[in-house]
């Protein structure tokens, strides 16, 4: 890991806490609305479940100008925790909100659990639990959840179980849990859900990593986790949290930089991982901890007719790199399904009186018609799952053996993700969660029965590689002569 030392005031902290037990970490970028009530949460988890331990909860800001460390300040003190649920613990809760400071001068969301992994391990926590501060659903209980599987089950890593409204956490159902299932043979549903329990002995070997980029300092944090969890051969588990709500996000709008930066660190992860994967084959389940929860979360909305706009306006700019990313077979058929996206949806669009470009409603068009509306409207859009698993083994291929840089690669791929996602919610948009579970499942299937198309052309790449590798010296001599 690069150096990013604490500041001192944040040693300051640290040595006026001392050691603890037991840490919460809550990130924080304008939270001021939500904020409270996962603080409250977290307090009453640590006083209620872990009465006995040293507990700390620390709040580590991106300095958000809307007030959010003051709401974390002002939340009501442990002591109101004592009083509504009639426990005596032994330790008094500490509670900090500070500001991060930034890694080699990028801040984000891992910035900002840099700086707690730097002061748990200071501290010498057991177990350190993060979670979101965009979070609704949040009950003490999660605490318990997340932090129990480390204290007595000897986990090192522990991943969310929830159910997620069918269209949220896209970049999860399309890429990071099929991925990291097919690569590491490991079944982790949420590999970037946010919330996690981490141990003592895992903060440590985050700590001692070389491998922290950009990307992992903002949203790549999550998927880096998770994969240093898993080629470090620690113990993982998941927990069942029940429902995930928190601040909606519209695929097409809100999740291109966080695409980059997730599949951007996923993906450069799996470069320098290859030994660990390339035998693998199959999968396994990973054990679950807590009781099953039936729930439904809340369903947001997606403007579908966006995204596959923007998979057509992709096609007219990025074909270029399109073309020398895939194979030349799987490039012709993305090609031809943007050009169905970018005229199903111009069709849709002026049959519902929208602007095609953006998608958006047109003046005098009160509000946008709901995601089943404009799913119905473009309905005979299609993109099979085993060209989607083709072009993101493509993209990997390219990334470790092609010409082009992975940033530029990751970002023009954004569009084709766009156009997997609009597929994706017209079909799932009459379908119940479990049915669209299931659709998740399959495509995940589909990623493992694919895995010899990456695993058989990433050793013939990497064979001429190292050829080409050994024939340079050979070629620098005979010019020496
Ligand atoms: N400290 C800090 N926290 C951040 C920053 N950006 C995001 N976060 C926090 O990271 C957490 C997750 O961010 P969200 O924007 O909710 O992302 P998400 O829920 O993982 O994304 P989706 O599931 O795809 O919607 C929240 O607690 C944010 O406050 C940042 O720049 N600095
Ligand atoms: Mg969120």
């Amino acid at each position: 890991m690069p150096s990013s030392p604490l500041t001192q005031a944040i040693k300051d902290e640290v040595a006026r806490l001392g050691s603890a037990d037991i840490m919460v970490g809550i990130p924080s970028y304008r939270n001021a609305a939500t904020i409270g009530h996962v603080v409250r949460a977290a307090q009453a988890g640590l006083v209620q479940y872990f009465p006995d331990l040293r507990p700390v909860l620390v709040n580590a800001d991106a300095g958000s100008p809307d007030g959010t460390q003051r709401v974390v300040v002002e939340t009501e003190p442990p002591g109101y925790v004592e009083q509504i649920l009639l426990v005596r613990p032994t330790n008094r809760l500490q509670r900090v909100s500070l500001t991060y400071p930034e890694v080699d001068g990028v801040g984000g969301k891992g910035a900002a659990l840099r700086t707690l992994f730097e002061m748990a391990a200071a501290l010498e926590v057991e177990a350190l639990v993060i979670v979101d501060s965009d979070l609704r659903s949040i009950v003490p209980e999660w605490i318990e959840l997340l932090a129990g599987p480390v204290i007595k089950g000897g986990y090192d890593f522990v991943a969310p179980l929830y159910s997620r409204y069918k269209y949220d956490g896209t970049i999860t159902n399309t890429v990071t849990y099929p991925v990291t299932r097919a690569l590491y043979g490991h079944r982790i549903r949420q590999p970037i859900g946010g919330d996690f329990g981490v141990s003592g002995d895992l903060i440590r070997h985050y700590l001692s990593q070389k491998t922290w980029t950009e990307d992992v300092s903002r949203f790549g944090i999550d998927i880096w986790m998770t994969t240093t969890a898993l080629t470090g051969g620690f113990a993982v588990c998941q927990t069942r949290l029940g429902a995930k709500i928190h601040d909606p996000k519209d695929p097409g709008s809100d999740l291109g930089p966080m695409f980059r930066q997730v599949v951007g660190t996923m993906i450069s992860m799996a470069g320098d991982n290859a030994d660990r994967w390339l035998d693998i084959t199959g999968s396994h389940d990973v054990p679950a901890y807590g009781f099953e929860r039936f729930v439904d979360p809340s369903p947001l909305e997606v403007n579908t007719l966006r995204l596959l706009a923007q998979f057509h306006a992709g096609s007219l700019t990025l074909a270029d790199t399109w073309q020398q990313m895939l194979r030349p077979d799987n490039f012709e058929c993305i090609v031809a399904l943007a050009r169905d996206a970018g005229r199903m949806a111009e069709a849709a669009a002026n049959k519902l009186g929208m602007d095609a470009e953006s998608g958006e409603g047109s003046a005098g068009h009160g509000g946008l018609p709901s995601t089943d509306d404009l799913s119905d409207a473009v309905a005979d859009f299609h993109f099979p799952d085993d060209l989607w698993v083709r072009v993101v083994y493509d993209l990997m291929l390219s990334a470790s053996f092609g010409e082009l840089p992975l940033e530029r690669l990751v970002a023009a791929f954004v569009p084709i993700y766009f156009g997997r996602v609009g597929r994706f919610i017209i079909e799932n948009r009459r379908l119940s969660s479990e049915q669209a579970e299931e659709r998740v499942e399959r495509q995940a299937r589909e990623f493992e029965l694919l895995k010899p198309y990456l695993v058989d052309r990433w050793r013939e790449a990497a064979a001429a590689r190292a050829a080409a590798q050994t024939m340079v010296p050979d070629a620098s001599a005979e010019s020496g002569r």
